[in-house]
């Protein structure tokens, strides 16, 4: 059964889409973007307060990796405290009286669900072809974004493979038509990851600097301040190719690429301990702290629109 504080199977999942949906009419619609390479559904959630017209929007997605398992649990997380505090909470009403927020609960679910029956620590894809005997592609390493160029491999049997052309993952297209189909009402872009507690922002594909640099860094400072009130977690605010490391083909540059200014990156907790393995007694503080940066960097859109 589905449970916020715990890691949920995909099966699980999908039966919470549904019922959450069906829960909150007035609040919640779904979609799907296509499907993945084993046959699953990408489900796709819209909170927001229908207004008849079509409004301007956030789309976050998790668990591009597939390990990393806290990132689903915060898009979960989100979509809850998004209906439960709509009308008391000023902030997310006035976010969602206005803005819609497109969430995607899981990117890779094939991957997901391969972490769950047979490899805990495995992070690509489950797309076979190529003539080799490796399985998947890193979908952070196969967005049209100086692709295969830098920390990337070409190697199938790399953990950070770029596929065999960009977008050659279905998932990763999938994602890409519903962004550039949205683009003019797309405003912001978060991409769920862990770990290592930091704040992202383009570039990671090159050294040059955003020309939204500035700002990115003043928004991500401040977002970080604001989760780091909640419990003191500590996160480390930057472009990605001199914060964490410089590797191409990810979906924050793509997204950032195509004309989405406010693109980051969340890798979130804990910065080695656990690791991929975060126990579940964490979901709920990591979930509650990082509510507070995604909020910020939600008001600070809705200010600029
Ligand atoms: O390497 C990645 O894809 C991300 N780190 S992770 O440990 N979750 O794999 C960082 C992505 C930063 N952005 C880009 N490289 N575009
Ligand atoms: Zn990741
Ligand atoms: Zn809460």
């Amino acid at each position: 059964a589905h449970n916020y504080m715990k890691y949920n199977r995909w099966t699980d999942i999908e039966a919470w889409v549904s019922s959450i949906t069906s829960g909150n009419p007035a609040l919640i619609s779904r979609s799907t973007l296509g499907k993945t390479y084993e046959g699953r559904s990408m489900h796709l959630i819209k909170i927001g307060k229908n207004t008849g017209s079509t409004k301007p929007a956030i789309f976050i997605d998790c668990g591009i990796h597939a390990r990393e398992w806290i990132s689903p649990a915060f898009c979960q997380w989100f979509v809850q405290e998004a209906v439960s505090t709509y009308g008391s909470d000023s902030q997310m009403t006035s976010l969602l009286d206005q803005m819609d927020v497109f969430v995607l609960p899981v990117f890779n679910v094939d991957g997901y669900e391969h972490t769950w029956k047979s490899d805990r620590m495995w992070r690509k894809t489950r797309s076979r072809k190529s003539g080799s005997s490796c399985i998947g592609a890193d979908p952070n390493r196969n967005f049209n974004a100086g692709w295969c160029t830098l920390g990337a491999s070409s190697n199938p049997c790399s953990d950070t493979y770029c596929g065999s052309s960009m977008e050659s993952e279905i998932e990763v297209q999938n994602v890409a038509n519903f962004i550039r189909k949205n683009k003019s009402i797309i405003k912001a872009y978060l991409t769920i990851h862990s770990y290592s507690q930091l704040l992202l922002f383009p570039y990671s594909y090159k050294y040059d600097q955003a020309k939204d640099h500035a700002e990115l860094m003043s928004v991500a400072e401040s977002a970080s301040e604001a989760l780091r009130s909640l419990y003191g977690t500590r996160y480390t605010s930057g472009p990605g190719a001199t914060t964490i490391y410089p590797a191409a083909g990810g979906s924050d540059d793509w997204a950032y690429d195509l004309g989405v200014k406010y693109s980051f990156t969340f890798e979130l907790r804990d910065t080695g301990h656990y690791g991929f393995l975060l126990p579940e007694s964490q979901i709920k503080p990591t979930c509650e702290e990082t509510m507070l940066a995604v909020k910020y960097i939600a008001a600070h859109v809705q200010k600029n629109l």
